[in-house]
């Protein structure tokens, strides 16, 4: 491993208002003016994100700018997704003001933990002001996560304060909790761009797991597998980024113009892209309430989209308000559970809120689905025994192993742990493995009982039927309960000497059919005229007519002899025995060993003596059991 591995990786953002003197301070800390557009440059405005590293005492800091200006916040969000720390800059000559409130309500929102207060361009004013100015942020981040933060004053032109800084950055890095490299991969795509010599290369702050060169990824929404061909953090080539790094990853087999802002990279096969989301929904105290049915701007990660807002519950929420929603999103994305997003009003566009996703893989809200609520409260705060058994609740078909990973970006040993306490505790049911399908405990020991039910039904109204056959048991219970389900309970019963299952049947235990003895009789009377007759079969009805027993039984104990196959339907009108279709059969090898094995109807008929009546179904009877294979006018003996 590189020394670039050793060092705790950590991503500061910069927040605030327009020309308080983010960009100046960034440079005045790292050695590196962030912005990079000549327009950036003309105007003297950030536009776009930028990027500056400063590695010191073991910490790698990189450092995400964003524009201070009111039109350019949408590019702020794609940055201040995935900051570590904050760096909240405050001009000592203006205070706070309109985007110092917005920026620093969306790193709220977006869930940053800690952070650190530049009071910048302190040589512009005097100790007074700088004292009131101080005062003012401390009333402005009471109760809020920078309660604790210091507040240092500092200037980018005279070097004022830049030690302290530096300081209290490194203290902010020393209580990052480190993310875990060993979870599911996920680069949230800021910028795309085409390199000389290289080809396609995306940056991002990777937010999880980790990517090297020869990786495969997938890329969000479209679902492109993709090779990385490299991987640079911080401007240098590492063999694996790790999360809280500024990387770059090339790709190969792609065009740049097929990459943008707002798609994320990914490890393949696991997730799905969305439309539609479970949210818990935050509305700022100072926005106005949202209606049901209401159109927002929606920014996740570095994606932006729009959303239209259905709340569970209730009709509107009010300014402050917290609710569970569902979003319906206009583009397809990808957003994982407990990611988390905002959201802005349409005109004037401002900031008005935000959340967590809660299930990234929601239905469609249903008003009869009263479970809900109850289910987003479990994903909001259950443990993951609790999430996984609710999940199993509400998936009436089952759930597999891979809809759990696209739903929680659980590892699948997690899942396994989970799994095993559940069904030790009884409460969700292992039907298979692979693919993996869990029903309840309870749906489960409902499926028993209803196969229970419905062999004891059919054999109740079918007496002369030894059981029903296997495929009309199942969809006899209708496409709510799963193949692997059924095959499961199926098992289940009889290893516990409920059910028989021979073959394609399934019956009572122990169950057979109990003949009365006149329908004894009449079966062996059936089977004898069918037995003597030879070739020359008469026709059932008048076989079954001769018998003592009424005609529905009659017809059922012929049935019971075709299924045990004594008897033989060769057509529709003609039944054989099966004895006598053995010694034809044998008597056209015989023929074929003197012969040939060429015989055309009219030596068929003489050598067995039958008219064409028998003769023809007779052969495609035998053709059909590949005895005989139809070769223009004669059949050749197989
Ligand atoms: N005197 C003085 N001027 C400063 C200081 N910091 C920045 N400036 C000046 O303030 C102006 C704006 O600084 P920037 O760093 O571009 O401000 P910004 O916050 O990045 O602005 P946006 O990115 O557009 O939001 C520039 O002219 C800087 O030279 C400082 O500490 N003291
Ligand atoms: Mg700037």
């Amino acid at each position: 491993m590189g020394p670039t591995t050793a060092l705790t990786s950590v991503i500061v953002g910069t927040a605030g208002h327009i020309d308080h003197g983010k960009s100046a301070l960034v440079e005045a800390l790292t050695g590196t003016h962030p912005d990079r557009l000549a327009e950036e440059k003309r105007r003297g405005i950030t536009i776009d994100l930028g990027f500056a590293f400063l590695e010191e005492n073991g910490v790698r800091f990189g450092f995400v700018d964003v524009p201070g200006h009111e039109r350019f916040v949408s590019n702020m969000l794609a940055g201040a997704a995935g900051i570590d720390v904050l760096l909240l800059v405050i001009a000592a000559d203006e205070s706070i003001k309109p985007q110092t409130r917005e920026h620093f309500d969306i790193c709220r929102l977006l869930g940053v933990q800690r952070g650190v207060v530049a009071l910048t361009k302190s040589d512009l004013v005097d100790a007074d002001t700088l004292e009131l100015v101080r005062l003012e942020a401390e009333e402005f981040l009471r109760g809020s996560f920078l309660e604790r933060a210091p507040l240092i004053p500092a200037s980018a032109k005279t070097g004022a304060g830049l030690t302290e800084l530096k300081k209290a950055l490194h203290d902010a890095a020393a209580n990052v909790v480190a993310k875990n490299a060993a979870r599911y991969f996920r680069l949230p795509i800021d910028r795309a761009f085409a390199m000389k010599g290289f080809g396609s290369v995306v940056t991002g702050t990777l937010i999880s797991g980790s990517v090297g060169a020869g990786d495969e990824v997938e890329l969000f929404p479209g679902g492109d597998r993709l090779r990385v061909r490299g991987v640079q953090s911080g401007g240098k080539t590492v063999e694996r980024a790790t999360p809280g790094q500024r990387t770059a990853v090339n790709l190969a087999g792609i065009e740049h113009t097929a990459l943008k802002r707002g798609m994320v990279l990914a490890t393949p096969g696991k997730f799905r892209k969305t439309r539609r989301i479970d949210v818990r929904l935050e509305l700022l105290p100072l926005a106005r309430k949202l209606k049901q049915g209401a159109r927002v701007h929606f920014h996740a990660g570095t994606a932006e989209t729009i959303a239209q807002v259905y709340f569970h519950g209730e009709k509107e929420l009010p300014p402050g308000g917290i609710a569970f929603a569902n979003l319906k999103l206009q583009d397809e994305i990808l957003v994982l559970s407990g990611d988390r997003f905002i959201a802005r009003l349409f005109s004037p566009v401002v900031t008005i809120g935000g959340g967590a996703v809660l299930d990234p893989l929601a239905r469609r809200p249903m008003l009869r689905d009263t479970g809900r609520m109850a289910f987003l409260e479990t994903l909001e705060r259950g443990s993951r025994e609790e999430i996984l058994a609710a999940m199993t609740e509400r998936a009436i078909l089952g759930l597999g192993m891979a809809e759990i990973v696209a739903r929680t970006s659980w590892l699948e040993n997690e899942i396994q742990e989970t799994l095993q306490k559940l069904s030790s505790a009884g409460r969700v049911k292992v039907v298979s493995l692979e693919p993996l399908v869990l029903v309840t405990g309870k749906r489960f020991e409902e499926t028993c009982q209803k196969i229970v039910e419905k062999v004891e039904k059919f054999q109740k109204e079918n007496p002369l039927q030894p059981g029903i056959m296997r495929e009309d048991l199942r969809s006899s219970l209708g496409r709510r309960v799963r193949p692997e389900t059924f095959r499961a309970a199926l098992e289940e019963l009889v290893a516990q000497r409920k059910l028989d299952a021979p073959g394609e049947l399934v019956k009572k235990a122990g169950s057979g059919i109990t003949l009365q003895p006149e329908e004894v009789k009449a079966k062996d009377q059936i089977e004898a005229a069918f037995a003597a007759a030879g070739l020359e079969v008469p026709a059932a009805k008048d076989v079954l007519a001769k018998l003592a027993v009424e005609a529905k039984r009659a017809e059922k104990l012929l049935q019971m002899l075709l299924r045990e196959k004594n008897l033989v339907r060769v057509s529709p009108e003609l039944i054989f025995h099966r004895q006598v279709l053995a010694q034809l059969k044998e008597r056209l090898a015989g023929y074929k060993k003197s012969k040939g094995d060429r015989i055309s109807v009219p030596v068929f008929k003489e050598l067995t003596g039958i008219t064409r009546k028998y003769a023809i179904p007779l052969l495609e009877y035998l053709d059909r059991e590949r005895v005989t294979r139809r070769a223009g006018d004669e059949r050749v003996i197989l």
